[in-house]
């Protein structure tokens, strides 16, 4: 078997980003899901299918904490419904900092969360790289919250109102790092079934693609998909980054996740997503969020074996079929 190598990528060359951060939602474990990835033959998986690991890096967060002081909102804007942005800020500038030197140097890109917040550093940081990028975004939720309209303050439901720019008037420090942001035209929500009111105003007044779960029923999961690769290449091909969130993907497949929705993506569907962007020759980076190994029912009997149906290996899992089936992977 061999790797899709992408048109925008010299070399079979893959680096892995460990961005173990919980911060951006309320549940401490979803921090420990990168190393479980690794732990659990990620790096074997990977080269078995042809690619060279190249870097493998962590993002630093023992500054991260839970009774860390919230501050660096500008004086004028206390009030603002959003926890921890300086220490979020922080940690995805040092993330943007690896993707960005890795799509420099035309390697695949892979970060692994931690929670959907890292996006805004691993994109953020892409876009340093590659103005021009093209993000497929498979999420349950619609992640496009301010801190305005969020209603719980959480980070992870607010990574597409920072890389879409609109962030920019509530100018929060820690988050000055960003420069390039993603147009309309750039960008593609998969798999989507939960938004809250002002965010769904604020996502149509910006004209965002949504391919929600009722485009998936209506149309099958790969006319959406060759719909979106119309939207993303319509001005000619770009570089595709792939942010999967693991909670795109129906609770009964993926259950260890914080905040499940159901009526998800079925298990084929989760990887057609992933199998489409392969084969588009055109893949640069992918994130892999939310798995969160803490939750679910752990069976006592079945504690540790790794051949376990426990629900926090079924999703971890899922987690690693996901990249394998984005780095090419085929079943014939
Ligand atoms: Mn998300």
């Amino acid at each position: 078997m061999s790797a899709h190598p992408s048109k925008f990528l010299n070399q079979n060359c893959l680096n892995i980003i460990q961005a173990p951060v919980a911060l951006g939602q309320g549940l401490e474990g979803v921090d420990e899901a990168p190393e479980i990835l690794l732990k659990n033959g990620l790096i074997a998986q990977v080269e078995a299918l042809g690619w060279k690991v190249g870097k493998v890096l962590e993002v630093d967060v023992h500054d991260l904490r839970w009774d860390s002081p919230q501050g660096d909102i500008p004086a004028h804007q206390h009030g603002l419904n959003i926890k921890f942005p300086k220490e979020l800020g922080e940690a995805c500038r040092d993330l943007a900092v690896f993707t960005k030197a890795s799509n420099l140097e035309n390697s695949f890109t892979l970060t692994l969360g931690g929670d959907h917040s890292v996006a805004i550093g691993s994109i953020g940081g892409a876009l340093l790289a590659r103005p021009e990028l093209g993000v497929i975004w498979v999420d349950a939720h619609g992640d496009f919250n301010t801190p305005e309209t969020s209603p719980s303050g959480n980070i992870h439901g607010m990574p597409l109102s920072f890389l879409s720019g609109f962030m920019k008037r509530y100018s929060i420090p820690s988050f000055d790092w960003l420069k390039n942001f993603l147009s309309p035209e750039q960008l593609v929500l998969v798999g989507i079934r939960s938004i809250d009111p002002e965010e769904r105003s604020l996502m149509k007044s910006w004209g965002v693609n949504v391919f929600s779960m009722t485009e998936i029923d209506r149309y099958g999961i790969g006319e959406v998909m060759e719909q979106a690769k119309k939207i993303l290449f319509k001005n000619g091909e770009r570089p595709l980054h792939l942010s999967y969130d693991i909670d795109a993907i129906d609770p009964h497949f993926a259950p260890s996740t914080g905040t499940k929705v159901r009526g998800g993506l079925n298990y084929r569907e989760a990887h057609y997503i992933a199998e489409f962007c392969a084969t588009s020759g055109a893949l640069v980076g992918m994130d892999l969020v939310e798995i969160n190994p803490r939750l679910g029912y752990v069976d006592p009997a079945v504690l540790n074996d790794k051949r376990s149906s426990s629900e926090q290996n079924v999703t971890v899992e899922i987690g690693l079929e996901l990249i394998a089936s984005a780095l090419g992977k085929r079943i014939y």
